[in-house]
């Protein structure tokens, strides 16, 4: 355990320039994207490393926010006795490098200098926007045992998701022999790949990158010194087949990329399932969230079925169904949700402050009463006003104004939206 702490610096991508999560991502950085009613994106690849022994991490951003920045330092505070680190890297001006980050090679090459000042043998290379449980323990032992240059984690997959994946073939070994960065579809019966028969039951027959890489030091800071190599999906990886060993290490737990707004939304109402496929109430690969000593959620005649609520919520509502409930949630009288992810809120409104509202006519931070919201995404702090009608679903086209966007038929309501009494949407 000591060797492994000495050995391996994480690297986890925190978002490029990519709006996929727009409009969460409009005034804060990816990692800092709340999930799950109490946790932040950044926590899945954070905890995953802490649960695998993995104790140092730098977390590399387009733009370090406010809330990404208190986040990490009110959560990850380790001893000072320890070696345990979580560093932000936000893309920074310097005289070589005028602009953001070009990709998510360009990304490391530019944070190199960072890294190079600790010892390392290895780097495990993880992405900032995927749901999964992993003991990446396992993985380094098999990338050391087959004395690998480079090792990806892969997953079998079916022929409709191929195409967002980089695909590709090994030999008996588990070796990698041909790689393609998204392959379009008329390409893919090229791709089969020697699964296992449980995985060929499912119909998946093509092996994918999960995007999680091992890189051997001296060989990433050599290929880290080409500066046309900006992306590890379109370069990097391409490049090194045929001249790297390059390992596969397969995986076939639950794993789900939430890069996007629909397999985000669907990720996090995941959660309110009989037995969710992510699961967090597995003490052994804890999720690991800032400590926040919130009171117990309280309720009065609401019907809750199948939902996740998460601590320090005031709910008066009738019915929660399907759906989660973030901290420090309000929601008023004879409100019916369903199907949605509330964020809750990063404070109370005092008593006086509420009445001083009233007095005012301002809607009070919160959802009012006699609401019914469904298939709906509401980001923190929004002040939603009473009979307020929200009913995502596939009859929406896209659409966005100041208040709220909808994406793929999910309406997701703006960080700190006021939504009038009676507004419709
Ligand atoms: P994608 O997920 O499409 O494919 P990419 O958009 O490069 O690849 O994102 C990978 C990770 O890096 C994400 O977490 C993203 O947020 C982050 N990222 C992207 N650009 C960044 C930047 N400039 N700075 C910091 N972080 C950045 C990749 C691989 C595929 C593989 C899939 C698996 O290229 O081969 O199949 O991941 O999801
Ligand atoms: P997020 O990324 O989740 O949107 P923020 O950047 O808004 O988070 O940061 C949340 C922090 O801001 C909380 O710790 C909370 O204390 C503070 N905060 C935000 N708005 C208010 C407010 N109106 N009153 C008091 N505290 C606030």
């Amino acid at each position: 355990m000591k060797d492994r702490k000495k050995n391996v610096i994480a690297i986890i991508l925190g978002g490029g320039q990519g709006s996929r999560l727009y409009p969460l991502t409009e005034t804060r950085s990816k990692p800092a994207v709340p999930i799950g009613g109490k946790y932040r994106l950044v926590d899945i690849p954070i905890s995953n490393c802490l649960n695998s022994d993995i104790y140092r991490m730098f977390v590399l951003t387009q733009f370090n926010s406010a809330s990404l920045n208190a986040h990490i330092k009110n959560t990850y505070s380790f001893s000072v006795f320890s070696q345990a680190f979580v560093d932000i890297l936000a893309a920074e001006q310097t005289p070589n490098n005028p602009t953001w980050f070009q990709g998510t090679a360009d990304a490391v090459r530019q944070c190199m200098p960072h890294f190079l000042n600790h010892q390392f043998e290895y780097a495990l290379i993880l992405s900032g926007d995927q749901l999964y449980q992993m003991d990446f323990n396992e993985m380094i032992e098999a990338h050391i045992k087959s004395e690998a240059d480079i090792s990806i984690a892969t997953l079998p997959v079916n022929a409709k998701d191929a195409p967002e994946f980089g695909i590709l073939k090994t030999n008996k070994d588990s070796f990698i022999e041909s790689f393609i960065e998204k392959p379009a579809k008329e390409l893919l019966s090229d791709w089969k790949s020697d699964v296992s028969e449980q995985m060929k039951s499912e119909g998946k027959h093509y092996l994918a990158s999960m995007g999680i890489y091992i890189f051997n030091k001296k060989l990433l800071v050599e290929l880290m010194d080409n500066p046309d190599s900006k992306d590890f999906g379109k370069e990097i990886i391409p490049q090194a087949v045929g001249n790297q060993k390059i390992l596969s290490y397969q995986y076939e737990g639950y794993w789900t990329d939430i890069g996007n707004i629909d397999s985000f939304f669907e990720a996090n109402i995941g959660l309110t399932t009989d037995l969710p496929v992510f699961n967090l109430f597995d003490d052994d690969n804890k999720i690991f969230t800032r400590p926040r000593l919130l009171p117990p959620s309280k309720f009065k005649n609401t019907l809750i079925e199948k939902s996740l609520i998460s601590e320090g919520c005031i709910l008066n509502a009738k019915e929660i169904k399907s759906s989660v409930i973030g901290i420090r949630s309000r929601i008023g009288e004879e409100t019916i949700i369903q199907n949605c992810y509330i964020m809750g809120n990063d404070f109370y409104q005092t008593i006086e402050e509420m009445n001083e509202d009233i007095k005012n006519g301002k809607i009070l931070v919160g959802i009012g009463e006699r609401c019914f919201i469904s298939n709906a995404l509401v980001d923190k702090n929004c002040r939603i006003g009473n009979e307020v009608y929200i009913k995502g679903g596939a009859h929406l086209a896209d659409f966005s104004n100041e208040l709220y966007a909808i994406k793929d038929g999910i309406v997701v309501v703006k960080k700190g939206a006021v939504l009038p009494d009676n507004y419709q949407i």
